[in-house]
């Protein structure tokens, strides 16, 4: 339970508090959430916390809409520009603590659940996650809208409601294994059907000219549709009356079913066509960092994008007729990596084909409405769709690709007119929207993200680093041409979710120390804390929280695997999808040469050695095998060292399974040490670091992504930082064939091939990705980095033992961390692409 005095601590003033309920019409919560229970449940009372927590939950939404109602009658009459965030993904998380903290209603709600026998934390632990996204990608998302809403930006998320979303993981023995997220069962109080609101979305069919007077139109037929259902997600903003909105859909038939199959007896055929448009909206795919080439993944993509601009285009439409030139000054889309740039195709066919326009005038609004933001430097994980795919499910789409295609192409040519033909043809062919695959000169592609630089005025990267990959090497060619569209948006955080309301034990301290809680709205303002970050006083208070919070993760350990962890130990993190690039197995490597380290100690050198809990959690995608070998790698050798009376208080390893964000919000505040350890230049910024730094979590980091950033504001010399760098990495791969290993790592080596921790066959491929150069070639470097890792380690152990000096750095994290509050990025997005403006409706 918070207690009362740190949710005072947290609340913007009891004053503002006060008035908010005094004015509001609300009925007390208590009376309020048995209501709720007892009309909408069934249920005379709350006799568990579920119960509970669905009382609460309705009761609480209906404040929501209010407030929602409240800033949307604003923005109807202000008539402000809007930004669309459209994305895949929105890995929301649980609702019922950030909303009612946003609202400003945790003392009202805390109170009714007091009087009801319940406290806060224990109901809202009955909630299950929306985990409509699978990893950084998802989670920033949003962050965004936390931030858009709480900044009174006037703007909305657009996805899909995905019925199924991040499977839930397990271990069967050691092994990961996924069950279906079914998280809509019990009704979920968090959003609103919007009945009647729905779009048609169409897929095949033909596309046919027409004569329409003495114009040409085009005429597109689909033979297969579906409706596009919304589902409003209202977003409260932090500090202010604004509640913003993240629109779903959901897919479903246009004839409920086929009723002459169903007269004639053909239960299954009736029942097809619901089958086929559910489909759509079933489920996420379960890959981060990767594209999924499957059919239905385009059709989703599709089927969002559609209803998206739809919806939007009918808005604008009822205010401002078919004036579409001034569609640019009331609508921008952000268009969060290439899942959604269908929308280049999308908006132009809507603009030339239904509404009427031509087609340069459809183009200049196309452009300057659309911006694209790449979150991935691994050029096999750019979006690229068969021609033959596009065609069919998408015949006028890939008709307006291919004429965009040629006036982009022919456009270049003028603009490398001073080229010799050879070269000028040459650069031409290798920015061709549509291209021949390499792999398969027989089959042609369309390159998603060339198209949404073509497509959109801005074009970001998601860290300096990163920014700078994407201008000088993924799409170089395309910064030479418009070096103006290229920019750089480091990745934030929301400081709510991932500091306040997650840690409200240090977030009290803060408040306490800094004499005001304005620093969750204004992070710059952490900065004062470098002032207290040697007084032993303050110290002992920062370390206290650390510890508590390291209690609660060891009771969580506890209960996942029975086992009581040294809650004295260094707590070290490593947290994230896994994923070559990630380098978990370099982290397993250095708790192996650890134990072994530990093993060879006599009682007295033990003594000395710095004890450790290991913690790794984090999900493979389903069809990633090595991935899937990493994680039994990590249960194996837990396996092992957790069952040794010798080193176990000293050493011990856990996976940490179903990784997720309610997961994060415990573990993050625990952590003591962060891994973030990807090979230099391939992760394009993580967002999990800016977190763990908020929480005064050091960092062992490669120089890469915001890791460099991290470290510029929180003092390179305060964080762990080893390994080869990006620039290096080239060359580095050419040589890795001749690299001579470190021999403690050729020891490793043999002891996982030998079985030390048995499955031998099954660590065989993991063992020769890195190590036998005739079959894998260890393209992330991982034997490279290896001895300069285990170094990094040592110093890590070296400043643990002098814990003034730990706590020292700790401090400087927090302190060093206003820079990465999604806040700041949205500001950035808002004042340098969107061109939108805070409009925030009375209070
Ligand atoms: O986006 C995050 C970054 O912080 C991470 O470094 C980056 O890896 C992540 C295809 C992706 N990049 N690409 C994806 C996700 C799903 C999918 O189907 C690609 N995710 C990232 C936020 O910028």
């Amino acid at each position: 339970v918070i207690p009362a005095r740190s949710r005072g601590a947290l609340r913007v003033s009891a004053v503002a508090e006060a008035e908010r309920t005094a004015t509001s019409s609300s009925p007390a919560p208590t009376g309020d959430i048995t209501n709720k229970l007892k009309y909408l449940f069934g249920k005379e009372a709350a006799e568990t916390p579920k119960d509970a927590y669905h009382g609460t939950a309705w009761s609480v939404r209906e404040r929501l809409i209010d407030s929602f109602d409240k800033t949307h009658e604003h923005w109807k009459k202000e008539d402000p520009k809007f930004i669309y965030y459209l994305s895949a993904e929105f890995l929301m998380g649980r609702s019922l603590t950030n909303t009612v903290y946003n609202l400003g209603l945790e003392g009202e709600y805390a109170d009714a659940l007091r009087q009801l026998g319940y406290d806060m934390e224990k109901v809202a632990d009955a909630e299950r996650d929306a985990a409509l996204g699978n990893g950084g990608l998802g989670r920033l998302a949003a962050c965004f809208l936390d931030s858009i809403a709480t900044l009174d930006l006037p703007g909305w998320g657009y996805g899909i409601r995905y019925k199924y979303g991040m499977f839930k993981q397990v271990l069967k023995n050691g092994y990961q294994a996924e069950q279906p997220d079914i998280w809509l069962t019990s009704g979920n109080p968090w959003e609103i059907r919007r009945d009647g609101l729905r779009f048609e979305v169409g897929f095949g069919g033909r596309v046919e000219r027409k004569k329409d007077g003495n114009k040409e139109v085009t005429v597109w037929t689909p033979s297969e549709k579906v409706w596009a259902q919304a589902y409003d997600n209202p977003i409260p903003g932090f500090s202010t009356p604004t509640t913003s909105n993240l629109r779903l859909w959901d897919a479903q038939p246009i004839s409920e079913f086929d009723l002459g199959a169903f007269n004639a007896g053909d239960y299954d055929r009736a029942m097809l066509d619901r089958e086929r448009a559910e489909a759509i909206s079933a489920v996420l795919y379960p890959n981060d960092s990767t594209p999924e080439g499957k059919e239905l993944r385009l059709k989703q993509q599709y089927f969002f994008v559609c209803a998206s601009l739809q919806d939007v285009l009918s808005r604008f439409k009822a205010t401002h007729g078919t004036k579409f030139e001034l569609l640019p000054d009331k609508a921008c889309f952000q268009l969060n990596d290439t899942h959604p740039t269908i929308a280049v195709a999308e908006l132009m066919r809507l603009l030339v084909d239904v509404e009427g326009l031509d087609w340069d005038a459809a183009w200049t609004i196309t452009t300057k409405c659309l911006n694209y933001t790449n979150h991935t430097v691994m050029p096999e994980a750019l979006e690229k769709w068969p021609v033959k795919v596009m065609a069919k499910m998408l015949p006028r789409h890939m008709e307006i690709i291919e004429v965009i295609n040629e006036g982009w192409t022919k456009w270049l040519g003028g603009h490398l007119k001073e080229l010799k033909a050879e070269e000028r043809a040459k650069r031409i062919s290798a920015m061709s929207i549509i291209h021949e695959n390499p792999w398969n000169k027989e089959e042609m592609l369309v390159n998603m993200a060339y198209l949404a630089v073509v497509g959109s005025s801005a074009v970001n990267g998601v860290a300096a680093i990163h920014s700078n990959i994407v201008k000088d090497e993924i799409l170089n060619d395309f910064y030479q041409i418009f070096p103006s569209k290229f920019q750089n948006k480091t990745n934030g955080v929301t400081p709510r979710r991932w500091l306040a309301w997650c840690n409200p034990e240090l977030a009290s301290l803060i408040t306490e120390t800094l004499g005001s809680n304005e620093w969750i709205n204004d992070t710059e303002k952490l900065s004062a804390l470098r002032a207290h970050a040697s007084d032993p006083t303050f110290q002992k208070k920062w370390a206290a929280v650390k510890h508590a919070k390291k209690e609660k993760l060891a009771a969580l350990i506890k209960k996942i695997h029975g086992d009581s962890v040294n809650t004295n130990a260094l707590f070290d993190i490593q947290i994230k999808r896994i994923h070559e690039y990630k380098r978990q197995y370099l982290n397993v490597l250095s708790i192996i040469w650890r134990y072994k380290q530990l093993k060879k100690m006599t009682p007295e050198q033990r003594k000395k050695a710095v004890p450790r809990v290991c913690l790794i959690g984090g999900k493979a995608a389903s069809a990633y095998d090595m991935a899937k070998r990493i994680i039994r790698l990590v249960t194996a050798v837990g396996d092992v060292i957790n069952k040794d009376p010798e080193t176990k208080d000293l050493l011990s390893l856990y996976f940490l399974p179903d990784y997720n964000v309610t997961l994060a919000e415990t573990i993050i505040p625990a952590a003591e040490l962060s891994q973030h350890i990807s090979t230099a230049g391939t992760e394009a910024s993580g967002t999990s670091n800016m977190k763990f730094q908020m929480n005064g979590c050091l960092i062992i980091g490669t120089w890469d992504g915001a890791n460099i950033e991290i470290a510029e504001e929180t003092g390179v010399d305060n964080v762990f930082v080893f390994g080869v760098r990006a620039d290096e990495i080239n060359q580095l791969r050419k040589e890795r064939k001749n690299f001579k290993t470190d021999p403690r790592w050729d020891e490793i080596m043999k002891d996982i091939e030998g079985g030390m921790f048995g499955d031998k066959d099954y660590f065989k491929p993991l063992v020769d990705s890195v190590n036998n150069m005739k079959v894998g070639n260890d393209w992330f470097l991982v034997a490279n980095d290896f001895a300069a890792y285990l170094d990094a380690q040592e110093e890590v152990d070296k400043v643990y033992k002098d814990q003034s000096e730990w706590l020292r750095r700790s401090i400087m994290y927090t302190a060093g961390s206003g820079k990465f509050s999604s806040d700041r990025t949205i500001r950035e997005y808002a004042e340098d692409i969107w061109h939108v403006k805070p409009s925030r409706p009375a209070a």
